[in-house]
C-alpha cells in the first residue's frame, strides 16, 4: 500500500493506492478518504495517449526526437552565452517544493538572474503582498479544520464547489451543524446556491464592500477596541479616512439593496466566530491587493483573528501553491521568505555558497512579455505550466514568444497551447510517477509518492535542473542524488529565514505542519509585532464597458476540468459531465440580441475574439458574461492590467461583446 497526495488542487487530499486501485485515505485528516472525480482519476492521467515520452527539438517546423544529453548541451551552451538577465525561468505552483527549490537556486545563485516567476502570479501574488503588508510575513493564520469552530463563513470569489471540491463537502457537513455562510460572488454557482445568503456584488465591488460593512462595525461600536489597540497599527488615521467614504456611493457601486447589506451586518453581529475566504475574485484585480486588505481589516478591527474559528483564510488553487511560496519561487523574494535587501543576499549566498546573488527582483510573468517583445530575453525555460493558454492577452503573449530565440518547455504531456512556440520540448515524470514534497493550503507538508515506474525516458522536473546546473560547471552545488537530499537541504536553509519563522527544520518524518505557533499571542512579524491596518478604496481602475464592448467578461473554473485539460480533457469520465466550450449569457442580453441557446457567438474584445458556444443562463447578471477557463483560447480576450504592487492580471473584467454567427 502507497499513500500520498493528489496532485491537482490546494486541498492536498491523501490517497491510497494498492496495485489496482486508487481511493481516498481514510485516515488522512484534510479529506478522510473523500476525493473528487479528478483525483479519483489522477491514476488515467498517467496512461493518456498525450504524455511527452521523448526530448524533442523543432526542425523546420517539425519537432524531432534527440536525446537528453544533446538536449542538456545545447541549452546549457545557450545559457552560458547569454546575459544573465537575459535568461527567464517560468516556473509553477503544481511543480513540487523540490523542483522549484532547485530551479530558483540555479537561477538566483548560480546563473544570478532573478528572473523566476510562476503561474502563481496569476493566482495568489495578491494575497502574498497582502498578507506582508498586514501581518509582515506571508502567512495564512487559519486552517481548513477551523471552519468546524465556526459560527459564520464568508466566501468571497471563491466557488468553492467546483474549486476545492472536498473542502466544500467538509463546509457542506458543517452547515448541517449549525455554521451559516455567506457568499459574496457576481454569479450564482454551486457554490452560492448553498449559501444562506449570496451577495450577488458587481464586479469589482468588494473594497466598497468591506469598507461599507467596517464603517457600520466602528459606528455600531461593534469592533474591539482592547484588540485595536494592543494589536495592531494606524487605527486612527484608517477610522478618519474610511469615515470620509460616502456610504450611499459604495452602496451604488456594490449594487447590493439596503436589505441585502443590513441582512448581512444583522448574521455578521449574530455569529461569534466568523472566517472570510476568497480565492480569484479577490486577488485577479487591478486591486487584488487592495481587496485582500479591505477583508483582512474587518478581521483586525473585530478581533476575529488568531483565535479558534475566526481570520482571513486565502485558499491556495494549486496542488503547491503554498510550497512555492515557501522557497521563494517568485520574481518577488529571493529565497525563504527573504527579499533582495543586502542582508538577506548575503545570508543566502553564504548558505548556498555561491556569490553575484542581483540585489534586484526579477521580471513578473507580464513583465517578461513586455521585456520579450523588446527582445530582452534570450533563454525561456517553462516547466509545468503553459503561459501561452494562461497569460491575459494572447496575442501580444504570442507576439513576444515569436521574439525569443529559445524556449525549453518542461511538460510530461504534448498538446499545451505553449509548445506551438517552443523550440525543445523535455519530458517530465508526472503524477505518479515521481517523489516529493507539497504543501496545501493548510500548511500541511506531504509526501507525493510513486505509484507506478518512470516512463524511461522521462525525468522528474528537478532532475531536469540539475542536469542543466551540472552542465553549466555547477555540479558541487547541485549534487543530489535523490528528492530527500534536495528537500534536507531546504529544510536546513529555513533556519535563516526571518525568526526561523519558516520552521520545516523541525520537522520528521512524512507529514508536518509549519508555522503552528506563528502568531501565538498575537505577535505579528512586523517591525513592532502588531498587524498594519491600511486604508484602501476602489479607485475604479479596470476595464470599463462601452457602447461596443457593452459586457464585463468573468472567467472561472468548472468542478471536473483542471485549467488548460492536458491531464482532464481527455479522460472520457471527466469530460461526460459537463461541455469545455461555452460562453453564458443571461436571457435578458439574449433576447436583446436575439441569441438563442446553442448558438455559436463571436465573442470580441479589443485585443481578440473567440467563438463559442452560446448558453443562456440567469447564473450571469445581466451585461456580464461568463466563460469557463477549460476553453484554452480564453485569454484572447482578456486584459493584461496588473496590479501594481502584486503584479497579478486583472482577468475578470474584460470589456467585451458578444454576436450571434448562426443567425446572421
Ligand atoms: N475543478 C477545478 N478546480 C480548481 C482548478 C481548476 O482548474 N479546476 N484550479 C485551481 C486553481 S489554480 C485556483 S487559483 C482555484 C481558483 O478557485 P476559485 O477562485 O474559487 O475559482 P474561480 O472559478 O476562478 O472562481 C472565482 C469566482 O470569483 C467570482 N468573481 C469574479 N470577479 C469577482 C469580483 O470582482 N468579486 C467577487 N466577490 N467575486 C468575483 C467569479 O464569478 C467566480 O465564481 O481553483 C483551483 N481548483
Ligand atoms: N482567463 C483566465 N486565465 C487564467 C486564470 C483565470 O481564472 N482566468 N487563472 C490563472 C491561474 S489562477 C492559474 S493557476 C493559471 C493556470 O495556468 P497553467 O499553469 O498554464 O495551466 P495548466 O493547464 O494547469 O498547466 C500545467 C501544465 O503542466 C503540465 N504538466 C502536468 N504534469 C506535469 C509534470 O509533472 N511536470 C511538468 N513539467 N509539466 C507537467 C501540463 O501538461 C500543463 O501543460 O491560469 C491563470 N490564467
Ligand atoms: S479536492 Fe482537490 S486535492 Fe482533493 S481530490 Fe479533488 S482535486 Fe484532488
Ligand atoms: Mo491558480
Amino acid at each position: 500500500m502507497i499513500k500520498s497526495v493528489c496532485g491537482y488542487c490546494g486541498v492536498g487530499c491523501g490517497i491510497e493506492f494498492d496495485t489496482s486501485k486508487l481511493i481516498g485515505d481514510i485516515s488522512y485528516p484534510t479529506n478522510e478518504g473523500l476525493l473528487c472525480a479528478k483525483g479519483a482519476s489522477e491514476l488515467h492521467t498517467i496512461e493518456t495517449s498525450s504524455r511527452l515520452l521523448r526530448p524533442q527539438i523543432k526542425q523546420d517546423g517539425k519537432f524531432n526526437t534527440i536525446d537528453w544529453d544533446t538536449s542538456i548541451k545545447y541549452i546549457s551552451s545557450k545559457i552560458k552565452k547569454s546575459e544573465p538577465e537575459r535568461v527567464v525561468f517560468y516556473l509553477s505552483g503544481q511543480l513540487l517544493t523540490e523542483d522549484y527549490y532547485i530551479a530558483n537556486k540555479l537561477a538566483k545563485g548560480f546563473i544570478n538572474t532573478n528572473n523566476v516567476d510562476t503561474n502563481s502570479r496569476t493566482c495568489m501574488a495578491s494575497a502574498v503582498v497582502a498578507h506582508k503588508k498586514a501581518f509582515g510575513v506571508d502567512y495564512v493564520p487559519v486552517r481548513m479544520r477551523d471552519i468546524k469552530k465556526a459560527n459564520l463563513l464568508i466566501l468571497v470569489g471563491s466557488n468553492a464547489a467546483e474549486a476545492h471540491v472536498v473542502f466544500f463537502n467538509k463546509i457542506k457537513k458543517e452547515l448541517k451543524r449549525g455554521l451559516k455562510l455567506v457568499v459574496i460572488d457576481p454569479r450564482v454557482t454551486p457554490t452560492t446556491k448553498a449559501a444562506h445568503l449570496h451577495l450577488q456584488i458587481n464586479v469589482g465591488s468588494d473594497i466598497d464592500f468591506f469598507n461599507l460593512v467596517c464603517q457600520r462595525l466602528i459606528t455600531d461600536e461593534k469592533i474591539d477596541s482592547n484588540y485595536i489597540e494592543k494589536y495592531t497599527n494606524n487605527f486612527e488615521t484608517y477610522k478618519n479616512k474610511l469615515s470620509r467614504e460616502a456610504k450611499t456611493k459604495m452602496l451604488k457601486r456594490t449594487g447590493l439593496s439596503k436589505e441585502q447589506f443590513e441582512e448581512f451586518i444583522t448574521m455578521f453581529y449574530e455569529n461569534e466566530n466568523i472566517i472570510s475566504a476568497w480565492t480569484m475574485g479577490l486577488n485577479q484585480s487591478v486591486q487584488g491587493v487592495d481587496k485582500n486588505l479591505s477583508l483582512i481589516n474587518m478581521h483586525l478591527i473585530t478581533g476575529k483573528i488568531n483565535k479558534e474559528g475566526n481570520g482571513p483564510f486565502s485558499l491556495t488553487g494549486q496542488p503547491n501553491a503554498m510550497g512555492g511560496r515557501e522557497v521563494g519561487g517568485l520574481a518577488t523574494t529571493l529565497a525563504v521568505h527573504l527579499d533582495f535587501e543586502a542582508e538577506s543576499i548575503k545570508k543566502v549566498e553564504e548558505f548556498w555558497k555561491t556569490s553575484g546573488i542581483k540585489n534586484k527582483r526579477g521580471l513578473t510573468s507580464c513583465e517578461i512579455v513586455d521585456e520579450a517583445l523588446k527582445g530582452n530575453v534570450e533563454v525561456l525555460i517553462i516547466s509545468h505550466t503553459d503561459p501561452i493558454y494562461h497569460l491575459p492577452n494572447r496575442a501580444k503573449v504570442e507576439k513576444a514568444f515569436r521574439n525569443i530565440p529559445l524556449i525549453v518547455e518542461i511538460n510530461a504531456y504534448e498538446n499545451s497551447e505553449t509548445s506551438e512556440f517552443s523550440h525543445i520540448r523535455l519530458p517530465a515524470s508526472p503524477w505518479g510517477e515521481k517523489d516529493g514534497t507539497q504543501t496545501n493550503m493548510d500548511r500541511t507538508i506531504t509526501k507525493q509518492k510513486k505509484v507506478t515506474r518512470t516512463s524511461i525516458d522521462c525525468k522528474p522536473d528537478w532532475e531536469v535542473f540539475k542536469l542543466i546546473a551540472w552542465e553549466l560547471g555547477f555540479k558541487k552545488s547541485f549534487d543530489y542524488s535523490t528528492v530527500e537530499d534536495i528537500f534536507n537541504e531546504f529544510k536546513e536553509m529555513t533556519k535563516i529565514s526571518k525568526k526561523r519563522h519558516l520552521d520545516m527544520h523541525n520537522m520528521k518524518g512524512e507529514t508536518f505542519i509549519w508555522g503552528e505557533k506563528l502568531f501565538k499571542d498575537n505577535k505579528f512579524l512586523t517591525q513592532n509585532e502588531k498587524a498594519n491596518l491600511h486604508f484602501v478604496k476602489n479607485e475604479n481602475l479596470s476595464e470599463k464597458t462601452s457602447k461596443e464592448f457593452p459586457f464585463i467578461l468573468l472567467t472561472g473554473r468548472t468542478r471536473d476540468q483542471w485549467h488548460s485539460g492536458t491531464k482532464t480533457a481527455l479522460l472520457d469520465n471527466l469530460k461526460k459531465f459537463k461541455a469545455l466550450e461555452y460562453v453564458e449569457i443571461h436571457p435578458n442580453d439574449a433576447k436583446n440580441l436575439e441569441i438563442e441557446d446553442g448558438d455559436m457567438v463571436d465573442v470580441t474584445s479589443v485585443r481578440g475574439e473567440i467563438t463559442l458556444e452560446a448558453k443562456i443562463t440567469p447564473d450571469v447578471k445581466e451585461k456580464t458574461v461568463f466563460i469557463p477557463v477549460s476553453v484554452r483560447k480564453i485569454n484572447y480576450l482578456t486584459l493584461d492590467l496588473v496590479d501594481k504592487e502584486s503584479f497579478e492580471p486583472d482577468y475578470n473584467h474584460s470589456a467585451v461583446r458578444v454576436k450571434s454567427i448562426t443567425r446572421l
